[in-house]
């Protein structure tokens, strides 16, 4: 795994990567003046698109067009935002159910796809090369991210002095050993000559295209729905980008997660420490607090961890990435994740690396949109082991309870219609882009394929999460295996055996008392 923080996604890979199926493993709306809760107002009837205001103060973002909304069902009630600034009035959104991304930049704009072109000279782009085909430096956690000149073209502006980088993990490792035709994943930086540059109002656009995503769509719906939620996550659209006049590929565009993006999800409280996977700075770089750091990674038991963490919005964030069945993430894989430092409450775990979403499970493995909310190891071809403060909450009936609840409530958040028209809209607006996709690894029917999953997760996912909620509140839920603890707590329902209060057998490579520790208090 290298160091903490860089995940490596072995989950699926092995298997999937033995089978040779050449799989590589995967890898809002916040306004910044009123954080709306979740829109608990009417279904997805085409209302008002991207409203321009945007309260930064800059100009609003033009609103796209949105597709004509069936009606919905009724939302949640959402949480109350914070008051923010007034900004000055943008253009008015067309009609539609417009996923608003007020507090974007128009560069992410989700009613457009974006085309990108950088200029490289033949000699710094040979260097990127030899970086790029470097994989034992990425294995060994030290991928050479090094920033290269570029001219940066975008519609008739041009930004002389930008610069870009290389960026992934596992998916650089894979597209490198796997693909003829490997495709880079980038960021465009604007502040690496200047360090107040900007393009937009961005710093950075970064391109994130892993080749387990097929469906090309994976990221943009994790984070526009974890914005929309209230969740922190960057703005993102798609885009094409051009090297040397020539398409080289489509991508995920997404802003910087930093403390800018910090400062619009956690107004007022913006100054806290942010580490990514819970161990590298990537706010207060000069001097975060290691030493409550430290005191979180001692946390043992629930008591130790109430003090450091903040478990209701945790639970929250757990629940948020279970229901769009994260298998990379913090739940799904004890993987990619940030914490997030807002003092006396403690940390909180904030969403990270979103790729490997809604229809990669469905997609890669048996498990479909019916991987367990707790249990998400079980049954996972490799072994993997969940973090250690998820077990410990999960092993913890109040908390659990909670969780469940927790998952209640992302779900109620739930709006099937609005998502699939996103994914009506959005497959439309980037097919013609799939099809001249030089580098995909996915074909055109992979991509309807990863569509059609997508649409399936999208629609029974929820479902089978208040059945889930429903048999942990006690309103019934099968016991396949008749050992008398139902599917919904009962880590392995086809075996009698394994339950929650069994005896732990030693040497057996089974976590017979479902506790998230096979083998544990053996010799
Ligand atoms: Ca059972
Ligand atoms: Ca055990
Ligand atoms: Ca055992």
């Amino acid at each position: 795994m290298g160091r903490r923080g860089f995940s490596w996604r072995y989950c699926e890979c092995a298997a999937v990567a033995a089978i040779i199926v050449m799989v590589g493993c995967g890898g809002s709306d916040p306004t910044i003046g009123e954080v709306i809760g979740p829109s608990g107002a009417a279904g997805s009837t085409g209302g008002t698109g991207a409203a321009g205001a945007d309260p930064s103060g800059t100009a609003g973002v033009t609103g796209s067009a949105g597709v004509t909304g069936t009606a919905g069902d009724t939302g949640a009630a959402g949480t109350p935002g914070s008051a923010g600034t007034t900004g000055s009035a943008g253009t008015t959104g067309t009609g539609g159910s417009g996923v608003a991304q007020s507090g974007c930049a128009d560069l992410f704009d989700p009613g457009v796809l974006q085309t990108y072109s950088i200029e490289i000279s033949a000699d710094e782009f040979a260097k990127m090369d030899a970086e790029f085909h470097d994989v034992q430096a990425v294995l060994a956690a030290m991928p050479r991210e090094t920033y290269h000149p570029v001219t940066f073209h975008f519609g008739s502006e041009t930004v002389g002095d930008a610069a870009v980088r290389l960026k992934g993990q596992s998916s650089w490792v894979e597209t490198v050993m796997f693909d003829p035709n490997p495709k880079m994943q980038m960021v465009i930086a604007f502040d690496q000559f200047d360090p107040h540059g900007r393009f937009h109002g961005v710093d950075k656009i970064h391109l994130d295209m892993p080749r387990s995503d097929w469906s090309f769509l994976n990221e943009r719906m994790a984070n526009t729905w974890f914005r929309e939620i209230g969740l922190m996550a960057p703005c993102s659209n798609s885009a094409r980008l051009n090297v040397n006049g020539a398409y080289y590929g489509l991508y995920t565009a997404e802003e910087s997660k930093d403390a800018t993006l910090v400062s619009t999800f956690f107004p007022g409280n913006a100054g806290g420490d942010l580490f990514k996977g819970g161990v590298d700075a990537e706010t207060n770089k000069a001097a975060p607090n290691w030493a409550r750091l430290k005191q979180f990674w001692a946390a043992k038991d629930i008591a130790a961890i109430a003090q450091i963490v903040d478990l209701p919005s945790t639970v929250l964030e757990w629940a948020a990435e279970a229901a769009i069945n994260d298998a990379d993430g913090y739940y799904g894989g004890s993987h990619n994740f940030y914490l997030y430092d807002l003092g006396a409450a403690g940390y909180t775990w904030l969403p990270s690396d979103v790729d490997t979403t809604f229809e990669w499970t469905e997609l890669f493995s048996h498990l479909s949109f019916k991987q367990h909310p707790i249990y998400w190891w079980e049954g996972q071809s490799g072994p993997q082991t969940p973090g250690q403060h998820y077990v410990v909450v999960m092993n913890d009936p109040t908390w659990r309870a909670r969780y469940a609840q927790a998952v209640a409530t992302q779900i109620g958040k739930w709006n099937t219609a609005e998502l699939l028209g996103r994914v009506d809209a959005w497959s439309a607006q980037i097919a013609t882009a799939v099809a001249e996709d030089p580098r995909k690894w996915a074909t055109t029917a992979g991509f309807n394929m990863a569509l059609a999953d997508l649409r399936d997760v999208i629609t029974n996912r929820p479902i089978y999460l208040q059945s889930f909620v429903a048999c942990e509140q006690g309103q019934g839920g099968e016991d396949k295996d008749g050992d008398g603890v139902a599917w919904c707590n009962d880590c392995r329902d086809d075996n009698a055996a394994v339950h929650p209060g069994a005896p732990e057998i030693c040497g057996n490579g089974i976590d017979d008392d479902c506790n998230g520790a096979v083998d544990d208090g053996c010799p």
